[in-house]
């Protein structure tokens, strides 16, 4: 962790790369591993568009069950440090896969979410979004041109918005230090990010409880908690400052 912290302190740009496990210890299970949101599904039976097609109501309402575990959750101390960091680097980017939106909660403005947002809808045939879910007896909910509603989150094999991945891939090739925390590093395009980091000559580093597929490939990796290393780290940077 100290040769992380050093670098930290002379580094002007920063991309940090986030995944459900910033979020566990809010109490949002992740998506893998034992108590895995997928432990009773396969992906492919809830988060793809065909799911959706044929199972609309069992798709809508594993959302509804997670969207209310959701809303019981607040930032952990992983969250606000990240929403720190903000202020100390010049140049920072927090790339975010999770749809939980608990790093906005935490402060973090400098963000893109990648897969969206678990709140928000979509119209599943003519892409109108609604910010709230209309109040019906239908399930799930209609738009008004008569198809149903989905959340508005990326789905396999669905695209990302051109606009946030053109940001996440353009800081992370200029960036001098790039970390990887609580992901499992398995989804692409997400986990081509601190590939290329490296690959553009970035410090990159990873926080996780457990080894991924890029572990091999980064500088540093640290095994733990993200709620308890990020504050450590925030505090060196913090105390720097002075
Ligand atoms: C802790 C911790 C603690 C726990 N502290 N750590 C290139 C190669 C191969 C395949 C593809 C490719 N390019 C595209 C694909 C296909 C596909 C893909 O990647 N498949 C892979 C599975 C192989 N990608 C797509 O389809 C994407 N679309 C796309 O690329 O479009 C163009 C295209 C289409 C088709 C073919 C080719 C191109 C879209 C991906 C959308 C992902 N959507 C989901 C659902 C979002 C909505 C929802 O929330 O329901 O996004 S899937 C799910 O996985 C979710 C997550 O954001 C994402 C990543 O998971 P994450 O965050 O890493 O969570 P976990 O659970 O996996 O890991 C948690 C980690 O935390 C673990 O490592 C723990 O150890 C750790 N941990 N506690 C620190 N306290």
């Amino acid at each position: 962790m100290n040769l992380l912290i050093d670098k930290l302190k002379v580094c002007r740009s920063l991309v940090i790369l986030t995944g459900a496990g910033i979020s566990a210890e809010s109490g949002v299970p992740t998506f893998r591993g034992a108590d895995g949101l997928w432990k009773n599904y396969r992906a492919e039976d809830l988060a793809t568009p065909e799911a959706f097609a044929r199972d609309p109501k069992l798709v809508w309402e594993w959302y509804e069950w997670r969207r209310e575990i959701i809303r019981q959750a607040k930032p952990n101390p992983g969250h606000l440090a990240i929403a720190q960091f903000e202020e100390i680097f010049p140049e920072f980017l927090l790339v975010t896969q999770n749809v939980d939106g608990l790093h906005r909660l935490a402060g973090s403005k400098k963000i893109v979410e990648l897969h969206g947002n678990i709140f928000r809808n979509k119209c599943s045939k003519d892409g109108r979004i609604y910010q709230e879910t209309p109040k019906t007896d239908s399930i799930p909910p209609r738009c008004e041109c008569g198809a149903y509603l989905r959340p508005d989150v990326v789905w396999f094999g669905e695209s990302l918005s051109s606009e946030v991945l053109n940001e996440a891939f353009v800081k992370t090739q200029s960036c001098e230090v790039f970390l990887s925390i609580g992901t499992s590093a398995i989804v692409h395009p997400a986990a081509s990010l601190p590939l290329l980091a490296k690959e553009r000559g970035a410090l990159v580093g990873e926080i996780n409880l457990e080894p991924t597929p890029i572990t091999p490939l980064v500088d540093i990796s640290i095994r733990g908690k993200s709620a308890e290393i990020l504050p450590k780290i925030l505090n060196h940077l913090s105390f720097n400052l002075c």
